[in-house]
C-alpha cells in the first residue's frame, strides 16, 4: 500500500483502536485512494487525509425521560459532525440499542462520500441513540424524541446541520422531533430536518427514494452487463423502509424479492413480495413495533426459517438491506456457492472488509452501499431545496430525477475508477468519485 495512506491508517489504528466500525470504514475507503493519492502529492503536503478521517466534531449527550411506569430512563445521544467541506452537514438519526461512537462515526464518514456522489452541495453527519424504539409506546417515543431534542437544536440548523430518519427514526420520530425544535426556536425552520410528512414541508418520494434508488442503481450495473431485471430472484434482509422499497420497485420492473429477515429469523415467500396487500402489510408489522418477520409467514401462509439468516437461499441477487457486518465470510462463501451473480449493498456496509474482498476476488458483481442508498439522501437534499424555495415538486418530477440521480452515480463510479486504471470496480469507483470532490473543496479552504 502507499506510503502515506499507511501511516495515517496506523494512525487511525492506533488512537481509534476501541472503534472497530469506523476502523472498518477507513480502512476500505482509504484502500481505494491509492492511485489518487500518488498523482496528488499535494494531499500528503496538505495533511488532507489525516483531516479527512478526524471529526470536525464529536457531540455526545445524556437523555433523560420518563416511561409509562414513571420510571427514570437515561439514553446517550449522539450527533457526530464529520465533514462540512461541500457543504452543512447532513446525514439520518439511528435510534437502536446498537448505537455507539463507533457505529456513528463510521455511519459518518461514508454519508461524506455518500453525499458528494449524489452531486448535492452536503455534508457528512450521523447521529442517534441507543435508545431502541420497538416496543415503546408513542408516548414513550413523543418523550424521548422531545428530550433528544432539547439538546440537539443548539448543534444544527438549515445551514448548519441537517439530520433525516434511519433505523428506528420515521416519519412519526421525525415529527416528534421538529415539534420540539419548532418550539424551542420559536420559529418555522423545516429545513432543519428532512423526512418530514407532507403537511409540514415533506418530499413525496422521500419514504420510496432510498429502496427505489437502490433497484435503479441495481438496473444501471445490469445493463452495464448486458443483462436484465426480467425474471431474476431477489433476496433481501430486513423488513423495514428499504427493504420495502427495494420489494416495491424490484416488482414493478420484473423482478421477484423472495425473503424478508428479521432478528427473529428469515421468510421465503416463492411467488415474491410482489402485492400491494403484502407492501401495506411490511408497514404494518413495522410499525407494530414487534420487530418479528415471522408475523409475514404466519400472514401469507409462507415458510419462516427461526434463528437464520437468508443468504443460504439459491437467488439471482442478493441486497442485504438491514444492519452492518450482517454478512462475513460464512455467508459470502454461502452467496458464491449459490451461483450468486450479483451482490448489491443496500445497508450502510453490511458486509465485513474480508467477506467483500473475498466476493470481488471470486468474480461476483459488487455494488458498495454509498452508491447504491445513495437515493434516500439525495430525495433529502432535493426536500432542503423545496423547504429553502417554498415549492414542492410532483411525484413524476421527483421520480425522474431520483432515477436521474441513480444513473449518474453508476456512470461517475465506472468513470472515476476507470480514469485510475482499475475496470468495472464499483467499490473503488464510488470511493473515488465521492472523496475528489470533497478533496477539491478541502485543498481550496485552507487548513481548516
Ligand atoms: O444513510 C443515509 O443516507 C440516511 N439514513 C439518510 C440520510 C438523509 O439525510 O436523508
Amino acid at each position: 500500500m502507499n506510503n502515506y495512506i499507511e501511516r495515517v491508517l496506523e494512525n487511525v489504528k492506533r488512537r481509534d483502536k476501541h472503534e472497530p466500525e469506523f476502523l472498518q470504514t477507513v480502512e476500505e475507503v482509504l484502500k481505494s485512494l491509492e492511485v489518487v493519492v500518488e498523482r496528488h502529492p499535494e494531499y500528503e503536503a496538505a495533511g488532507l487525509l489525516e483531516r479527512l478521517v478526524e471529526p470536525e466534531r464529536v457531540i455526545e449527550f445524556r437523555v433523560p425521560w420518563m416511561d409509562d411506569n414513571g420510571k427514570i430512563q437515561v439514553n446517550r445521544g449522539f450527533r457526530v459532525q464529520f465533514n462540512s467541506a461541500i457543504g452543512p452537514y447532513k446525514g439520518g438519526l439511528r435510534f437502536a440499542s446498537h448505537v455507539n461512537l463507533s457505529v456513528m462515526k463510521f455511519l459518518a464518514f461514508e454519508q461524506i462520500f455518500k453525499n458528494s456522489l449524489t452531486t448535492l452541495p452536503m455534508g457528512g453527519g450521523k447521529g442517534g441513540s441507543d435508545f431502541d424504539p420497538n416496543g415503546k409506546s408513542d408516548m414513550e417515543i413523543m418523550r424521548f424524541c422531545q428530550s433528544f431534542m432539547t439538546e440537539l437544536y443548539r448543534h444544527i440548523g438549515p445551514n448548519v446541520d441537517v439530520p433525516a430518519g434511519d433505523i428506528g427514526v420515521g416519519g412519526r420520530e421525525i415529527g416528534f422531533l421538529f415539534g420540539q425544535y419548532k418550539r424551542i426556536r420559536n420559529g418555522f425552520e423545516n429545513g432543519v430536518l428532512t423526512g418530514k410528512g407532507m403537511s409540514y414541508g415533506g418530499s413525496v418520494i422521500r419514504p420510496e427514494a432510498t429502496g427505489w434508488g437502490a433497484v435503479y442503481y441495481l438496473q444501471e450495473v445490469l445493463h452495464h452487463q448486458n443483462d436484465t431485471l426480467e425474471g431474476k430472484t431477489i433476496a433481501i434482509s430486513g423488513f423495514g423502509n428499504v427493504s420495502w422499497g427495494v420489494a416495491m420497485k424490484a416488482s414493478q420492473l420484473g423482478a421477484k424479492v423472495v425473503t424478508l429477515a428479521g432478528p427473529d429469523g428469515y421468510i421465503y415467500d416463492p411467488d415474491g413480495v410482489s402485492t400491494q396487500e403484502k407492501w401495506d402489510y411490511m408497514l404494518e408489522m413495522r410499525s407494530s413495533g414487534r420487530n418479528r418477520v415471522q408475523d409475514y409467514a404466519d400472514k401469507f401462509g409462507v415458510k419462516f426459517f427461526a434463528g437464520q439468516k437468508p443468504w443460504g437461499e439459491k437467488v439471482d441477487i442478493c441486497m442485504p438491506c438491514a444492519y452492518q457486518n450482517e454478512i462475513g465470510m460464512k455467508e459470502a462463501e454461502q452467496i458464491l456457492a449459490n451461483g450468486v451473480k450479483y451482490y448489491i449493498e443496500v445497508a450502510n456496509m453490511p458486509t465485513t472488509n474480508e467477506a467483500l474482498y473475498y466476493l470481488m476476488d471470486k468474480g461476483v458483481l459488487v455494488a458498495p452501499s454509498k452508491a447504491v442508498n445513495a437515493g434516500g439522501v439525495s430525495v433529502s437534499g432535493l426536500e432542503m431545496s423545496q423547504n429553502a424555495e417554498h415549492l414542492s415538486w410532483t411525484k413524476e418530477e421527483v421520480d425522474r430525477w431520483l432515477h436521474e440521480i441513480m444513473k449518474s452515480i453508476h456512470t461517475a463510479s465506472v468513470e472515476a475508477a476507470e480514469k485510475c486504471g482499475l475496470g468495472y470496480n464499483l467499490v473503488a469507483g464510488a470511493n473515488i468519485a465521492g472523496f475528489m470532490k470533497v478533496a477539491d473543496a478541502m485543498m481550496a479552504q485552507g487548513i481548516v
